[in-house]
């Protein structure tokens, strides 16, 4: 059985230093985020070999689900747990059949309910849609509104994630909306205390899952 996708999904900055990404991320895994995803568009094609192995390993003893962006050839050198796919990354069943049944696969679907109906057919394991607000990471981005989410929520199976300039005071509104997961770059590293910050945001999760519990 794969995880289902939920709570604090760590998207990395592009940093060059290796050993300092990997501290980075590991404060956000000890802080709570339960997803990572090594993003990094600027990079060499070796440094980004190098990092991912790097926070493949460290995904490994948390554990928690390690996530390439763009590059299925790249999830594949890895061993990673899955591949995020964009609108310019190749298909679901491409990368399915590439790199088989076991392997999670995120599509990004911007504002599109039909990208996202499609990946479901497709067999992809979480769709994103974004970004709700300004991200300081994608400027000029898609916009999306967060009902989106909640039209998502009816007529999708997919666990759903949200992205783009999502901090803490902006995070309960897509929670409250449905979003099953926060895709978060700049306001959890840019933050000079990421433990701190993923805490702030994994709290969001433990909060919205004990409303309506009996006590
Ligand atoms: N797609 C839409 S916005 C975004 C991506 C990859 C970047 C999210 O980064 P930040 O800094 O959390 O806005
Ligand atoms: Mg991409």
């Amino acid at each position: 059985m794969k995880t289902r996708i939920s709570g604090l999904y760590a998207l990395t900055p592009d940093l060059a230093d290796t050993a300092a990404l990997v501290e980075r991320v590991r404060a956000a895994l000890e802080g709570g985020a339960t997803w990572v995803q090594y993003r990094n568009k600027a990079a060499a094609p070796e440094l980004r070999r190098r990092q991912a192995q790097a926070l493949r390993d460290l995904c490994r003893v948390f554990p928690a689900p390690l996530i390439i962006n763009d590059s299925v050839e790249l999830a594949e050198q890895i061993g990673a747990d899955g591949v995020h796919l964009g609108a310019e990354d190749g298909s679901v069943r491409e990368a399915r059949s590439r790199l088989g049944a076991k392997i999670i696969i995120g599509v990004s679907c911007y504002n599109s309910l039909q990208r996202a109906s499609l990946a479901q057919e497709e067999g992809a394991d979480y769709v994103a849609f974004g970004s709700f607000f300004g991200s300081p990471t994608k400027p000029g981005t898609a916009v999306a509104p967060p009902e989106l989410l909640s039209r998502a929520k009816q007529c999708l199976r997919l666990p759903i994630v949200a992205i783009g300039g999502i901090t803490p005071s902006t995070a309960p509104t897509l929670v409250e909306h449905g979003a099953d997961a926060l895709a978060v770059i700049s306001a959890l590293f840019d933050r000079g205390d990421v433990a701190t910050a993923a805490r702030e945001f994994a709290g969001l999760f433990s909060r919205s899952r004990s409303v309506g519990m009996p006590s």
